[in-house]
C-alpha cells in the first residue's frame, strides 16, 4: 500500500481525501512521550498536567477544573525553586545525563507498541533537537542541544527507533504561551519565520511517519495555514507517501478534517475515519511527581482500556513522561512490558484488525449501565468490565476481526462452557485460544455459538488479564 502520488490542494476536501495510511490502522498501539523542562519540576496537582507548569506559575493559578488549591503550582514553585527561579532556568537542569535512547527503543519495542510519538516542542516552545527559531524567539538558549543537555535529544530517539521496525512521530504544538512574537499578536511572523520553518525543518531533517499537532484551538486554520502545510506534506515533503497526521489544525477543526481523529480521556464514541485516543499512564502527560502508585492506572486497566479502543476501531496512544535525567520511571517501564507480555499471546486479535458488527457483549442482568464517557479514569472503565456487583451487566465479551475471523476477548476466563452471540457457524469454522494449542469444541446454538474451555491448570493459562478466541 503506498498512498498515490497526487496534487492536493490547501482545501480541506482535497486534503481530506487522502487516506489515513495503513499502517496507521493496523498498528493499533503507541507510545507518547512528554518530556522537556517541564519534566524538571515534574510537578503539578493529582489529576492535572504538570506540562501546564510554566502557564500556571505565570497565571499563579490553574485552570480549567474546579482545583481545590488553585494557585498549588506557584506554591510550590516559589517553595522549592523560590520566587527569582525563572521557568527558563528549568533548562540548566535538564540535563538527560542517563538517557540512553538505544534502551528507549529495545523497552518500546518489548512493549509490543508500533509507533512512537516525541513532543518536539510543547507550549512552552522549548525545542527537544537543535531549533535556531526557538533560541531567536526567546532570546536565550531554548533547546536541548544549546542548553544542559548538550544533545540533539529527538533526533538520537529518531535514529534509535528507525534502528527497530517501529514508526515515528512528532507532536508540535502550534500555539507557544510565551513567545513575543505570539504574545505580542504579531501572528503573520510568528507563522511565517518560527512555525512553519520550524515544522517543515522537523519534516525534512528528520522525516517523521506522524506529525500531531496541538495548541490548535486558539487560532483558525486559516491563520496557522495548516491546509497550505498539509498541501506541501503531501505533495512535496520527503514522507509524503506514508506520513500520517491528526486532526488539531485549527479552532473548530478537531474531529472534522484532516487525518485521523483524536480523543483524549474520551470514551464510548464511534467515529467514521480512523481514530487515536491518547492518555496518560497516570492522570498527567508530563512526568508528575505527585502521582503514587494508585494514581497509575494497573496493568489490567491499561489492557482492557486497549482491547475496548481497538474493538471500537481505534489505536491507543499511551503516554509515559521520563524524567529529567532521561530515566523512564520503572513504574512506566513495569506496566508497558505488562502490556508487552499480554500482546506476545494476544496480538493476534489486536493488529490488523478492525472494528467488528459489535462491540462488546454485555452480560446478563442489568443492561442499564451507563457507559463511561467523557474524561473518564482507567479505573471507570475497569468497574463496566468486571463488577463486582452482580446487579450489573458488565462486558463480557469484545470484539474485533480480521478478514472473517473474529477474535472474542474475554476480560475473565470463562469456565466450562460460554456463549458468543451473533456468530453462524460454518461446516469449516474452528474456534481456538490464542495461546493455546488444541482447538476447542463448541456448538451451534439459537443465537450463535457455544465454546466449551476446557479445564486448565495455572500453568496452562497463557497469560493475564484477558483471553482471546478466535473464530475462523
Ligand atoms: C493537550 C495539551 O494541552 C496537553 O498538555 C497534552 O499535550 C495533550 C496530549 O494535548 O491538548
Amino acid at each position: 500500500f503506498t498512498l498515490q502520488a497526487q496534487n492536493y490542494k490547501p482545501t480541506w476536501e482535497s486534503i481530506d481525501s487522502r487516506p489515513v495510511p495503513a499502517w496507521f490502522e493496523n498498528a493499533k498501539f503507541g507510545i507518547f512521550i512528554h518530556w522537556g523542562v517541564y519534566s524538571v519540576p515534574a510537578w503539578s496537582p493529582k489529576g492535572t498536567y504538570s506540562e501546564w507548569y510554566q502557564h500556571w506559575l505565570q497565571n499563579k493559578k490553574i485552570f480549567g477544573n474546579n482545583n481545590p488549591s488553585p494557585t498549588a503550582v506557584f506554591d510550590h514553585h516559589n517553595k522549592v525553586w523560590g520566587k527569582d527561579f525563572s521557568y527558563y532556568q528549568f533548562a540548566d537542569h535538564f540535563k538527560v545525563e542517563d538517557y540512553d535512547p538505544d534502551a528507549w527503543a529495545k523497552l518500546f519495542e518489548r512493549s509490543g507498541a508500533k509507533y512512537i510519538v516525541l513532543t518536539s516542542k510543547h507550549h512552552d516552545g522549548f525545542a527537544l533537537w537543535p531549533s535556531k527559531e526557538a533560541s531567536k524567539a526567546f532570546g536565550r538558549p531554548w533547546n536541548a542541544m544549546e542548553s544542559a543537555a548538550k544533545r540533539d535529544v529527538l533526533g538520537d530517539l529518531t535514529t534509535a527507533v528507525k534502528k527497530t521496525d517501529l514508526k515515528m512521530g512528532f507532536y508540535y504544538s502550534l500555539y507557544e504561551w510565551y513567545n513575543p512574537l505570539y504574545v505580542s499578536k504579531q501572528y503573520d511572523k510568528y507563522v511565517n519565520e518560527h512555525m512553519l520553518p520550524q515544522m517543515k525543518e522537523l519534516v525534512n531533517r528528520y522525516e517523521p511517519d506522524i506529525v500531531w499537532t496541538d495548541g490548535e484551538w486558539d487560532h483558525s486554520d486559516t491563520l496557522w495555514k495548516s491546509r497550505e502545510f498539509l498541501a506541501w506534506l503531501y505533495n512535496e515533503s520527503p514522507v509524503k507517501d506514508k506520513v500520517a497526521v491528526n486532526d488539531r489544525w485549527g479552532k473548530g477543526i478537531r474531529q472534522k478534517h484532516g487525518g485521523y481523529y483524536t480523543t483524549e480521556y474520551e470514551v464510548g464514541k464511534k467515529y467514521d475515519r480512523p481514530w487515536e485516543e491518547c492518555r496518560g499512564m497516570g492522570f498527567s502527560f508530563g512526568y508528575n511527581r505527585n502521582e503514587d502508585v494508585e494514581d497509575y492506572n494497573s496493568t489490567q486497566s491499561l489492557i482492557y482500556l486497549l482491547v475496548d479502543i481497538v474493538s471500537s476501531g481505534g489505536n491507543l496512544l499511551l503516554d509515559i513522561g521520563p524524567d529529567a535525567h532521561g530515566k523512564i520511571p520503572p513504574i512506566m517501564q513495569e506496566r508497558l512490558l505488562e502490556i508487552g507480555k499480554w500482546l506476545d499471546v494476544n496480538g493476534e486479535a489486536i493488529y490488523n484488525t478492525r472494528a467488528w458488527k459489535t462491540h462488546v457483549q454485555w452480560s446478563e442482568g442489568r443492561q442499564d449501565w451507563k457507559p463511561a464517557s467523557g474524561m473518564v479514569s482507567g479505573e471507570a472503565l475497569l468497574k463496566q468490565t468486571v463488577n463486582p456487583d452482580p446487579g450489573f451487566a458488565v462486558k463480557e465479551l469484545f470484539f474485533t476481526r480480521n478478514g472473517s475471523t473474529v477474535y472474542a476477548i474475554a476480560p475473565q476466563l470463562p469456565e466450562g462452557k460460554f456463549l458468543i452471540k451473533g456468530l453462524q457457524p460454518s461446516s469449516r469454522t474452528t474456534v481456538s485460544m490464542l495461546g493455546l494449542r488444541q482447538p476447542l469444541t463448541y456448538k451451534k446454538v439459537k443465537d450463535g455459538i457455544e465454546v466449551t474451555v476446557p479445564k486448565l491448570s495455572i500453568r496452562e493459562v497463557p497469560c493475564e488479564h484477558a483471553f482471546a478466541f478466535k473464530v475462523t
